[in-house]
């Protein structure tokens, strides 16, 4: 990534958490390929700080979440869960796993999961809480919390239905099987496929569209979206008034006026 800046978040041990800043897009790559990107205490102490701190930067417009090597995320490590007095599930779970889906929900900005490789367990969680989902050909999808005697968690049982309907959501989580990129697609699981070779790009491009975008309009959007199952149509009717009355009276809605008049790309300065 030339030009990048390439900030890590504070900590002593190893970097498995990486941030890069380009052009208004904020790329945070899971970085544990060995162990295909599976999530440590430290490690989702860090995404949690990174995805704080990407939310508090106004030059972010987007965010990419994406694994490094062969995988996305394979959810939590499994090494660590059998050390000696591992913390209590639902600690792990309202510590460390909630605040990161959160973060991804509460976050201004809106995120693209750039889904590499196998997702399985709270990864495949990650993926389904952010706001878009682009994956490699080779990619796939496993709720594996049964095979390993536990239910789904980390928001997979609200945001799966969510995206794919209850029916298809039931046959997901219960049986557990890898849903592959293509299948994925065609269910709604993700938006596009593309080829390994090309999803960084793909992924940047997307972002990179999404960070042109006036970042307030952004924010109510995702706001609105992420609102509407739980409004009925009347008060859905009502957030779109209040949320264009804020929309309407920003700067960037006069710059996309003039552009329009002008013929010229918009550019919104956001704040
Ligand atoms: C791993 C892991 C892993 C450690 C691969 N841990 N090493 C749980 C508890 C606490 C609180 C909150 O919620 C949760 C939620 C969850 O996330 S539960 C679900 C946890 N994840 C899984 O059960 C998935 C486990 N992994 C797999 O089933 C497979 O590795 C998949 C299907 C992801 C990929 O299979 P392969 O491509 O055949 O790769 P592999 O199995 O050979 O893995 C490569 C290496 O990565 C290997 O290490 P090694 O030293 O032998 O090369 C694995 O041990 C390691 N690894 N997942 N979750």
């Amino acid at each position: 990534m030339s030009g990048a800046r390439v900030r890590e978040p504070a900590g002593p041990d190893v970097p498995n958490v990486l941030v890069g800043v380009e052009r208004g897009v904020a790329t945070v790559t899971l970085n544990r390929p060995a162990a295909l990107n599976a999530l440590t205490i430290p490690m989702k102490e860090r995404l949690l700080a990174a995805l704080l701190d990407v939310g508090r930067d106004p030059t972010v417009r987007a965010v990419v979440l994406t694994g490094a090597g062969r995988a996305f995320c394979a959810g939590q490590d499994l090494r660590e869960r059998m050390a000696p007095d591992p913390p209590s599930l639902d600690d792990e779970l309202r510590l460390r796993y909630n605040p990161i889906v959160r973060a991804i929900r509460d976050l201004p900005q809106p995120v693209v999961a750039a889904v590499n490789g196998v997702a399985a367990g709270a990864g495949a969680s990650l993926a389904f809480a952010c706001d878009l989902r682009i994956a490699a050909e080779g990619a796939s999808f496993v709720l594996a919390f049964g095979r390993i005697g536990l239910a789904p968690d980390t928001g997979a049982t609200w945001t799966l239905p969510r995206l794919v309907g209850a029916a298809r959501a039931a046959e997901i989580a219960l049986l557990g099987d890898a849903v592959g990129a293509s299948d994925a697609l065609r269910v709604g699981l993700v938006s596009r496929v593309v080829p390994a070779a090309e999803l960084n790009a793909e992924a940047a491009a997307l972002a990179g569209r999404l960070a042109d975008l006036a970042p307030g309009a952004v924010a109510a959007t995702k706001r609105l979206l992420a609102g509407a199952f739980e409004r009925d149509l009347d008060a859905a009717l009502e957030a779109e008034a209040e949320a264009q009355a804020g929309a309407g009276s920003h700067p960037d809605h006069a710059e996309g006026l003039a552009a329009f008049i002008e013929k010229r790309p918009p550019r919104f300065r956001g704040e």
